[in-house]
Protein backbone atom coordinates (compact mmCIF):
# COMPACT_ATOMS: atom_id res chain seq x y z
CA UNK A 1 0.00 0.00 0.00
CA UNK A 2 1.34 3.37 -1.22
CA UNK A 3 0.62 6.43 1.74
CA UNK A 4 -0.15 8.79 -1.01
CA UNK A 5 -3.23 6.61 -2.23
CA UNK A 6 -4.54 7.13 1.75
CA UNK A 7 -4.07 10.78 2.00
CA UNK A 8 -5.80 12.38 -1.29
CA UNK A 9 -8.66 13.71 -1.07
CA UNK A 10 -10.63 14.06 -4.03
CA UNK A 11 -8.92 11.78 -6.20
CA UNK A 12 -11.23 8.96 -7.65
CA UNK A 13 -8.82 6.95 -9.28
CA UNK A 14 -7.28 6.10 -5.67
CA UNK A 15 -10.85 6.05 -4.68
CA UNK A 16 -11.02 3.53 -7.33
CA UNK A 17 -8.26 1.50 -6.43
CA UNK A 18 -8.98 1.54 -2.49
CA UNK A 19 -12.62 0.18 -3.25
CA UNK A 20 -11.38 -2.67 -5.22
CA UNK A 21 -8.93 -4.05 -2.38
CA UNK A 22 -11.81 -4.42 0.03
CA UNK A 23 -12.56 -7.13 -2.72
CA UNK A 24 -9.08 -7.91 -3.40
CA UNK A 25 -7.71 -7.58 -0.64
CA UNK A 26 -9.58 -6.71 2.39
CA UNK A 27 -7.47 -6.20 4.95
CA UNK A 28 -5.45 -3.68 3.37
CA UNK A 29 -8.78 -1.64 2.28
CA UNK A 30 -9.65 -1.95 5.75
CA UNK A 31 -6.52 -0.58 6.80
CA UNK A 32 -6.71 2.29 4.31
CA UNK A 33 -10.31 2.83 5.68
CA UNK A 34 -8.70 3.36 9.23
CA UNK A 35 -6.45 6.19 8.60
CA UNK A 36 -8.97 7.96 6.64
CA UNK A 37 -12.53 7.56 8.77
CA UNK A 38 -12.00 10.68 10.88
CA UNK A 39 -12.59 12.43 7.49
CA UNK A 40 -15.98 10.70 7.42
CA UNK A 41 -19.48 12.22 8.39
CA UNK A 42 -19.59 14.97 6.12
CA UNK A 43 -21.42 13.33 3.18
CA UNK A 44 -25.42 13.36 2.71
CA UNK A 45 -26.02 9.85 1.72
CA UNK A 46 -29.48 9.66 -0.13
CA UNK A 47 -30.90 6.31 -0.64
CA UNK A 48 -33.02 5.52 -3.63
CA UNK A 49 -35.05 2.84 -3.49
CA UNK A 50 -38.21 1.55 -5.36
CA UNK A 51 -39.35 -1.79 -7.51
CA UNK A 52 -36.91 -2.61 -10.63
CA UNK A 53 -37.92 -0.47 -13.69
CA UNK A 54 -39.39 2.38 -12.32
CA UNK A 55 -36.39 4.33 -13.31
CA UNK A 56 -34.08 4.82 -10.42
CA UNK A 57 -31.06 4.98 -12.46
CA UNK A 58 -32.68 7.32 -14.68
CA UNK A 59 -33.26 9.80 -11.22
CA UNK A 60 -30.12 9.26 -10.09
CA UNK A 61 -28.37 10.42 -13.36
CA UNK A 62 -30.93 13.41 -13.34
CA UNK A 63 -29.89 14.20 -9.36
CA UNK A 64 -26.09 13.94 -10.67
CA UNK A 65 -26.77 16.74 -12.91
CA UNK A 66 -28.19 18.46 -10.90
CA UNK A 67 -25.98 18.44 -7.77
CA UNK A 68 -22.80 18.76 -9.94
CA UNK A 69 -24.35 21.93 -11.16
CA UNK A 70 -24.22 23.30 -7.50
CA UNK A 71 -20.73 22.28 -7.68
CA UNK A 72 -21.16 19.36 -5.10
CA UNK A 73 -19.58 16.24 -5.81
CA UNK A 74 -21.43 13.14 -6.03
CA UNK A 75 -20.77 9.23 -5.46
CA UNK A 76 -23.13 6.60 -6.66
CA UNK A 77 -23.60 3.06 -5.21
CA UNK A 78 -25.72 0.37 -7.19
CA UNK A 79 -26.19 -2.26 -5.11
CA UNK A 80 -27.38 -4.99 -7.92
CA UNK A 81 -29.76 -7.76 -6.45
CA UNK A 82 -27.29 -10.55 -7.60
CA UNK A 83 -28.43 -14.28 -7.39
CA UNK A 84 -26.75 -15.70 -4.83
CA UNK A 85 -26.39 -19.01 -7.39
CA UNK A 86 -24.49 -16.86 -9.74
CA UNK A 87 -21.97 -16.07 -6.84
CA UNK A 88 -22.43 -12.01 -7.13
CA UNK A 89 -21.11 -10.86 -10.64
CA UNK A 90 -19.94 -7.24 -10.48
CA UNK A 91 -22.58 -5.84 -13.04
CA UNK A 92 -22.34 -2.56 -14.94
CA UNK A 93 -25.56 -0.18 -13.62
CA UNK A 94 -23.83 2.48 -15.42
CA UNK A 95 -25.64 2.58 -18.56
CA UNK A 96 -27.74 5.38 -17.31
CA UNK A 97 -25.63 7.22 -15.99
CA UNK A 98 -22.85 7.40 -18.11
CA UNK A 99 -23.26 10.76 -19.26
CA UNK A 100 -20.81 11.23 -16.53
CA UNK A 101 -18.27 9.98 -17.53
CA UNK A 102 -15.06 11.54 -16.89
CA UNK A 103 -16.38 13.69 -14.60
CA UNK A 104 -13.81 13.87 -11.95
CA UNK A 105 -16.64 14.78 -9.14
CA UNK A 106 -18.44 11.71 -9.92
CA UNK A 107 -17.80 8.38 -8.92
CA UNK A 108 -20.34 5.38 -9.43
CA UNK A 109 -19.56 2.04 -8.38
CA UNK A 110 -21.86 -1.09 -8.24
CA UNK A 111 -21.62 -3.69 -5.54
CA UNK A 112 -23.04 -7.37 -5.95
CA UNK A 113 -25.00 -8.49 -2.22
CA UNK A 114 -23.82 -11.41 -2.52
CA UNK A 115 -27.51 -12.99 -1.41
CA UNK A 116 -26.73 -11.06 1.69
CA UNK A 117 -30.21 -10.32 3.94
CA UNK A 118 -31.80 -6.75 3.75
CA UNK A 119 -30.12 -5.85 0.22
CA UNK A 120 -26.61 -4.09 1.50
CA UNK A 121 -23.31 -6.26 1.30
CA UNK A 122 -21.39 -5.41 3.78
CA UNK A 123 -18.85 -3.86 1.81
CA UNK A 124 -21.40 -1.19 0.86
CA UNK A 125 -21.01 0.34 4.15
CA UNK A 126 -16.95 0.43 3.54
CA UNK A 127 -17.65 2.02 0.21
CA UNK A 128 -20.04 4.88 1.62
CA UNK A 129 -17.60 5.50 4.32
CA UNK A 130 -14.02 5.49 1.48
CA UNK A 131 -16.41 7.74 -0.86
CA UNK A 132 -17.57 10.06 2.54
CA UNK A 133 -13.69 10.48 3.65
CA UNK A 134 -12.50 11.02 -0.17
CA UNK A 135 -14.66 13.89 -0.46
CA UNK A 136 -18.10 13.04 -1.83
CA UNK A 137 -20.17 15.82 -0.90
CA UNK A 138 -23.33 13.98 -1.65
CA UNK A 139 -23.81 9.91 -1.77
CA UNK A 140 -26.81 8.63 -3.57
CA UNK A 141 -27.63 4.47 -2.76
CA UNK A 142 -29.60 3.20 -5.23
CA UNK A 143 -31.47 -0.21 -3.85
CA UNK A 144 -33.98 -2.24 -5.63
CA UNK A 145 -37.19 -3.86 -3.38
CA UNK A 146 -40.11 -3.02 -1.63
CA UNK A 147 -39.63 -5.74 0.58
CA UNK A 148 -39.77 -5.35 4.63
CA UNK A 149 -36.49 -6.55 4.33
CA UNK A 150 -35.65 -4.30 2.29
CA UNK A 151 -35.40 -1.28 4.92
CA UNK A 152 -31.39 -1.85 5.39
CA UNK A 153 -31.14 1.75 3.32
CA UNK A 154 -32.67 3.62 5.81
CA UNK A 155 -30.34 2.65 8.12
CA UNK A 156 -27.90 4.07 5.80
CA UNK A 157 -29.21 7.03 4.59
CA UNK A 158 -30.33 10.38 6.00
CA UNK A 159 -32.72 10.50 3.02
CA UNK A 160 -34.71 8.18 1.29
CA UNK A 161 -36.33 8.81 -1.90
CA UNK A 162 -39.03 6.19 -2.65
CA UNK A 163 -39.48 5.97 -6.37
CA UNK A 164 -42.81 4.57 -7.86
CA UNK A 165 -44.35 4.75 -11.07
CA UNK A 166 -48.47 5.12 -12.18
CA UNK A 167 -49.85 1.58 -12.38
CA UNK A 168 -47.75 0.31 -9.35
CA UNK A 169 -51.13 -0.28 -7.24
CA UNK A 170 -50.24 -3.50 -5.79
CA UNK A 171 -47.00 -2.70 -4.87
CA UNK A 172 -48.64 0.59 -3.11
CA UNK A 173 -50.94 -1.73 -0.90
CA UNK A 174 -47.60 -3.99 -0.25
CA UNK A 175 -45.77 -0.48 0.75
CA UNK A 176 -47.94 0.13 3.52
CA UNK A 177 -46.60 -1.69 6.10
CA UNK A 178 -42.93 -1.52 5.06
CA UNK A 179 -41.36 1.33 3.20
CA UNK A 180 -44.27 3.91 4.02
CA UNK A 181 -42.86 4.15 7.25
CA UNK A 182 -38.86 4.83 6.30
CA UNK A 183 -39.31 6.96 3.06
CA UNK A 184 -38.75 10.88 3.56
CA UNK A 185 -39.43 11.71 0.00
CA UNK A 186 -41.79 9.90 -2.60
CA UNK A 187 -41.74 10.11 -6.39
CA UNK A 188 -43.77 8.79 -9.35
CA UNK A 189 -41.25 8.97 -11.83
CA UNK A 190 -42.90 7.92 -15.63
CA UNK A 191 -45.28 10.32 -15.06
CA UNK A 192 -45.65 11.23 -18.80
CA UNK A 193 -47.24 7.17 -19.09
CA UNK A 194 -49.31 7.30 -16.96
CA UNK A 195 -52.51 8.87 -14.57
CA UNK A 196 -49.48 9.93 -12.10
CA UNK A 197 -51.87 12.44 -10.66
CA UNK A 198 -53.95 9.65 -9.71
CA UNK A 199 -51.24 7.81 -8.22
CA UNK A 200 -50.54 10.89 -5.85
CA UNK A 201 -53.98 10.85 -4.09
CA UNK A 202 -53.95 7.49 -3.77
CA UNK A 203 -50.88 7.84 -2.25
CA UNK A 204 -51.57 11.02 -0.10
CA UNK A 205 -54.67 8.85 1.10
CA UNK A 206 -52.17 5.78 2.50
CA UNK A 207 -50.13 8.46 4.19
CA UNK A 208 -52.95 10.34 5.95
CA UNK A 209 -53.18 6.94 7.93
CA UNK A 210 -49.78 7.96 9.43
CA UNK A 211 -49.81 9.32 12.86
CA UNK A 212 -50.36 13.23 13.22
CA UNK A 213 -47.62 13.62 15.25
CA UNK A 214 -44.66 13.04 12.67
CA UNK A 215 -42.37 16.36 12.14
CA UNK A 216 -41.99 15.22 9.10
CA UNK A 217 -44.67 15.21 6.15
CA UNK A 218 -42.96 12.88 3.62
CA UNK A 219 -43.90 15.13 -0.15
CA UNK A 220 -44.39 13.46 -3.49
CA UNK A 221 -42.94 14.60 -6.34
CA UNK A 222 -44.26 13.91 -9.68
CA UNK A 223 -40.73 13.62 -12.59
CA UNK A 224 -40.27 12.50 -16.02
CA UNK A 225 -36.45 10.89 -15.71
CA UNK A 226 -35.70 10.90 -19.42
CA UNK A 227 -36.78 14.37 -19.78
CA UNK A 228 -35.70 15.70 -16.66
CA UNK A 229 -39.12 17.55 -15.57
CA UNK A 230 -40.06 17.66 -12.02
CA UNK A 231 -36.20 17.65 -11.39
CA UNK A 232 -36.46 20.82 -9.01
CA UNK A 233 -39.11 20.36 -7.51
CA UNK A 234 -37.66 17.11 -6.52
CA UNK A 235 -33.93 18.51 -5.61
CA UNK A 236 -36.16 21.44 -3.62
CA UNK A 237 -37.34 18.58 -1.29
CA UNK A 238 -34.20 16.73 -0.70
CA UNK A 239 -32.96 19.59 0.10
CA UNK A 240 -35.66 20.56 2.60
CA UNK A 241 -35.42 17.54 3.94
CA UNK A 242 -31.58 17.85 4.71
CA UNK A 243 -32.62 21.12 6.35
CA UNK A 244 -35.61 19.40 8.61
CA UNK A 245 -32.63 16.78 9.77
CA UNK A 246 -30.05 19.85 10.51
CA UNK A 247 -32.50 21.80 12.26
CA UNK A 248 -34.50 19.05 14.30
CA UNK A 249 -31.34 17.27 15.52
CA UNK A 250 -32.17 14.31 13.19
CA UNK A 251 -28.74 14.48 11.18
CA UNK A 252 -26.12 14.03 14.51
CA UNK A 253 -28.71 11.10 16.02
CA UNK A 254 -28.38 9.58 13.15
CA UNK A 255 -24.57 9.61 12.94
CA UNK A 256 -25.08 7.73 16.55
CA UNK A 257 -27.26 4.88 14.93
CA UNK A 258 -24.72 4.84 11.89
CA UNK A 259 -22.17 4.04 14.74
CA UNK A 260 -24.13 1.85 16.11
CA UNK A 261 -24.25 -0.35 12.66
CA UNK A 262 -20.69 0.11 11.75
CA UNK A 263 -19.63 -1.36 14.88
CA UNK A 264 -21.84 -4.39 14.57
CA UNK A 265 -20.65 -4.75 11.25
CA UNK A 266 -17.22 -4.08 12.11
CA UNK A 267 -17.40 -7.12 14.83
CA UNK A 268 -19.49 -9.23 12.08
CA UNK A 269 -16.75 -9.02 9.31
CA UNK A 270 -14.02 -9.26 12.23
CA UNK A 271 -15.40 -12.87 14.13
CA UNK A 272 -16.75 -14.09 10.39
CA UNK A 273 -12.97 -13.25 9.17
CA UNK A 274 -11.47 -15.45 12.01
CA UNK A 275 -13.96 -18.42 11.55
CA UNK A 276 -13.54 -18.31 7.16
CA UNK A 277 -9.81 -18.81 8.08
CA UNK A 278 -10.57 -21.39 10.44
CA UNK A 279 -12.59 -23.68 8.81
CA UNK A 280 -10.32 -26.90 8.48
CA UNK A 281 -9.56 -26.88 11.60
CA UNK A 282 -10.25 -30.41 12.94
CA UNK A 283 -11.82 -28.61 16.10
CA UNK A 284 -14.10 -27.02 14.02
CA UNK A 285 -14.69 -30.01 11.64
CA UNK A 286 -15.54 -31.85 14.75
CA UNK A 287 -18.62 -29.25 16.00
CA UNK A 288 -19.70 -29.45 12.76
CA UNK A 289 -20.13 -32.66 13.08
CA UNK A 290 -21.67 -32.81 16.31
CA UNK A 291 -24.10 -30.55 14.84
CA UNK A 292 -25.00 -32.29 12.02
CA UNK A 293 -25.43 -35.22 14.41
CA UNK A 294 -27.56 -33.13 16.95
CA UNK A 295 -25.29 -34.00 19.74
CA UNK A 296 -24.15 -30.03 19.57
CA UNK A 297 -26.78 -26.94 19.49
CA UNK A 298 -25.54 -24.33 16.95
CA UNK A 299 -25.43 -21.69 20.02
CA UNK A 300 -23.34 -23.74 22.44
CA UNK A 301 -20.90 -24.57 19.15
CA UNK A 302 -20.54 -20.74 17.83
CA UNK A 303 -19.63 -20.02 21.90
CA UNK A 304 -17.22 -22.44 22.20
CA UNK A 305 -15.82 -21.34 18.75
CA UNK A 306 -15.35 -17.37 19.61
CA UNK A 307 -14.12 -18.04 23.09
CA UNK A 308 -11.02 -20.66 21.51
CA UNK A 309 -10.75 -18.29 18.26
CA UNK A 310 -12.18 -15.08 18.65
CA UNK A 311 -9.12 -13.17 20.29
N1 LIG B 1 -41.36 7.21 -20.32
C1 LIG B 1 -40.49 7.23 -19.33
N2 LIG B 1 -39.55 6.26 -19.24
C2 LIG B 1 -38.67 6.29 -18.23
C3 LIG B 1 -38.71 7.32 -17.26
N3 LIG B 1 -37.70 7.07 -16.36
C4 LIG B 1 -37.07 5.96 -16.78
N4 LIG B 1 -37.65 5.48 -17.90
C5 LIG B 1 -37.27 4.26 -18.64
O1 LIG B 1 -37.61 3.13 -17.82
C6 LIG B 1 -36.65 2.10 -17.99
C7 LIG B 1 -36.06 1.71 -16.64
O2 LIG B 1 -35.32 2.79 -16.12
P1 LIG B 1 -34.17 2.61 -15.05
O3 LIG B 1 -33.69 3.98 -14.71
O4 LIG B 1 -33.16 1.62 -15.48
O5 LIG B 1 -34.99 2.00 -13.84
P2 LIG B 1 -34.48 1.28 -12.49
O6 LIG B 1 -34.52 -0.19 -12.71
O7 LIG B 1 -35.47 1.69 -11.45
O8 LIG B 1 -33.10 1.79 -12.20
C8 LIG B 1 -35.61 2.62 -18.96
O9 LIG B 1 -35.94 2.15 -20.24
C9 LIG B 1 -35.79 4.12 -18.88
O10 LIG B 1 -35.40 4.78 -20.05
C10 LIG B 1 -39.72 8.34 -17.36
O11 LIG B 1 -39.83 9.24 -16.53
N5 LIG B 1 -40.57 8.23 -18.42
MG1 LIG C 1 -31.25 0.76 -11.84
Amino acid sequence: MRPSEVVELGDVRSLARVIRWLDDAPEVGREVLKRVYHRTGRAWVIGVTGPAGVGKSSLINQLIRAFRSEGRTVGVVAVDPTSPFTGGAILGDRIRMQDHEGDPGVFIRSVATRGQMGGLSRSTFDIIDLMDAYGMDVILVETVGVGQDETDVARVAHTVLLVLMPGLGDEVQALKAGLMEIAHVFVINKKDRGDAERMRQELRGVLSLAPEARPWRPPIVLTDATRGAGLDELVQALREHRAFLERSGEWDRRRQQYAFLRLTEAVRTLVMQGIETRLHDPQVQEWIQAIAAGTLDPYSAAAALIERFGK
